[in-house]
């Protein structure tokens, strides 16, 4: 059995490990902090893949960003990426095959694999975290687009008439309303245009102070603002994920990423169903949790 070593590289943490063609991993996970500057994070790949070379066959890199048809390339440079940064061509990483993919791709991969969505024809993958990432596989096939950046579903517009601005500087990306990003702006509206703000046990915080934490807390609270901040997360949430249903056509959608255990999968479920002109879409949570782009990168490189 073919190995890949799957390397995660995010914005804080680089994890890595060994995995087979099943999508095991069939290693110790070991993590190392993410440099701040590119080229440390290329010579710290260097040193992760010199450290199980004699192991393995092919690299698999998972990271944010759009990645280039040719699979070696981040091209995005958004902010959350650190200069130079989509100047790096993984493939002069080492002699053995190197792979590049977005990270929610590789969650999908993995997903697809050895999670949520086995046994589905088609999986439609939402990575909800600082931004929304998105990955469909059907019938084992990744859907790349022309040039390889398809599914980057965090910059569709969800309104026309630019409400709000994006971090990636334009305006209303679906996922400045949707992501974890999303619902700190949706605590930022709501301060201003709920009643219940005026009672609620964050009155008297600056609405930019209001963290996400604070609104899930609140909930548990049962504070009226947070639930109804929340509630309208979930709208955004809902209205995204409906259009992609009817585009898509997915068996399974899986929701993945650090607000996955936040959001409502059975309420959505309920309603994509109703709503949809698609019929029998199951929703899930992810289950690969942290592992999932570092065995979606491992997988797909072994591909
Ligand atoms: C953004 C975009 C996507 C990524 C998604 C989730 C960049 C740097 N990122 O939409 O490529 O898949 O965020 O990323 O352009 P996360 O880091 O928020 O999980």
């Amino acid at each position: 059995m073919k190995k890949a070593l799957g390397i995660d590289i995010g914005g804080t943490k680089i994890l890595y490990g060994v995995v087979n063609d099943a999508g095991e991993i069939v290693s110790d996970v070991k993590k190392t902090s993410t440099p701040k500057k590119a080229d440390e994070i290329f010579s710290t790949l260097k040193n992760i893949i010199a450290e199980h070379y004699n192991e393995i066959d092919v690299v698999g890199l998972s990271s944010a960003g759009a990645v280039n048809l040719e699979n070696t390339r981040v091209l995005s440079s958004t902010p959350n990426l650190p200069d130079g940064y989509n100047q790096i061509d993984f493939s002069t990483l080492c002699d053995k095959k190197v792979y590049v993919e977005n990270d929610a791709n590789c969650a999908c991969a993995a997903e697809y694999k050895n999670g949520a969505g086995k046994g589905f024809n088609t999986v439609l993958m939402i990575t909800i975290g600082t931004g929304i990432g998105g990955g469909v596989i059907s019938n084992g096939v990744l859907f790349r687009g022309s040039r390889g950046n398809a599914l980057e579903v965090g910059s569709m517009k969800i309104f026309a008439d630019k409400r709000q601005k994006c971090t990636c500087g334009r305006y209303d990306c679906w996922e400045s309303y949707a992501s974890g990003t999303g619902l700190k702006n949706c605590a930022i509206t709501g301060a201003r245009e709920y009643l219940e703000f005026k009672a609620s046990i964050y009155k008297d915080k600056s609405p930019e102070e209001i963290t996400t934490y604070d609104i899930t807390d609140g909930i548990q609270k049962e504070d009226a603002y947070s639930i109804k901040v929340f509630n309208q997360w979930m709208e955004y949430m809902f209205v995204g994920l409906v259009s992609l249903t009817d585009i898509f056509n997915p068996d399974c959608i899986v929701i993945s990423g650090g607000m996955c255990s936040f959001v409502d999968v059975e309420g959505l479920e309920q309603r994509i169903n109703a709503e949809s002109v698609v019929t029998d879409v199951k929703v899930r949570r992810a289950t690969t949790g942290n592992n999932a782009g570092m065995i979606g990168a491992g997988v797909l490189a072994l591909g």
